[in-house]
């Protein structure tokens, strides 16, 4: 999708209390700045269907939920993101900024869960048709200092309840992808004070500003 005439696909990924929400409300900024129409979105979720999905996904419940359940349930809710916002923007020439996509998927069901990475590749090409993002900004920071960050708000969801050596093997299927693919992701130090991280942001993002 990297026509020039069509708009971009930016990703915005990185375990608990990153620092996500707080940079993407920057990122925003900057590209309107640029006269650029962005369309900021998240997932799961994106759309009314989607973002019950969300509800039914992140919900605390007693029942057990199966690897695979959440698993179809984070494509169901992907499929209909896809459909009714990305690509709708994407071919209209906007900038959408999206609070997580595949990759997420990737690090917490593969690299948390341990579901096989053929099982979330085949539902991969099923659902994006070759949709695939141009930019993932990847916050990173050691998963402790993290989830400090995070641990002032409101209760833990579903995937907040899960234990440190969870969110160590979800950073490092992460960083992995990251090492994989480096034309397209920007790994951003996450550690540092919030204009540095800013700083990272931009120097990712001017290449596209540019071209
Ligand atoms: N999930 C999945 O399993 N599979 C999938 O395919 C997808 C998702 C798509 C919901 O995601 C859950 O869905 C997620 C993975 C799963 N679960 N987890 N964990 P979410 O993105 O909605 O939830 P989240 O990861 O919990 O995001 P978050 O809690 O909103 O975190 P954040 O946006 O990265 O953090 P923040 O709110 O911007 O910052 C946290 C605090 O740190 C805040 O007080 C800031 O002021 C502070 N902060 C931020 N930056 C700094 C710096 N640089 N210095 C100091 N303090 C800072």
């Amino acid at each position: 999708m990297n026509n020039k005439t069509l708009g971009r696909f930016i990703t915005v990924e990185g375990t608990e209390g990153v620092g996500k929400s707080t940079n993407i409300d920057y990122l925003c900024k900057l590209l309107k700045e640029h006269g650029v129409e962005v369309v900021l979105t998240r997932e799961p979720g994106g759309t009314p269907l989607a973002e019950e999905l969300r509800e039914l996904l992140l919900t605390p419940r007693e029942e057990k939920v199966s690897q695979d359940t959440e698993l179809l349930l984070m494509f169901a809710a992907r499929a209909q993101h896809i459909e009714n916002v990305i690509r709708p923007a994407i071919e209209r020439g906007a900038w959408v900024i999206s609070d997580r996509f595949t990759d997420a998927t990737f690090a917490y069901q593969g690299g948390g869960r341990g579901v096989e990475l053929e099982n979330i590749q085949l539902l991969e090409k099923l659902v994006q048709h070759g949709l695939h993002p141009d930019l993932t900004l990847l916050l990173d920071l050691p998963v402790e200092i993290g989830l400090k960050r995070a641990s002032a708000r409101s209760a833990p969801d579903r995937f907040e309840q899960e234990k440190l050596n969870f969110f160590e093997k979800v950073r490092a299927a992460y960083l992995m992808r990251a090492d994989n693919e480096p034309e397209r992701f920007a790994v951003i130090d996450a550690s540092r004070d919030l204009e540095s991280v800013q700083v990272q942001i931009l120097t990712a993002v001017k290449k596209y500003l540019d071209s």
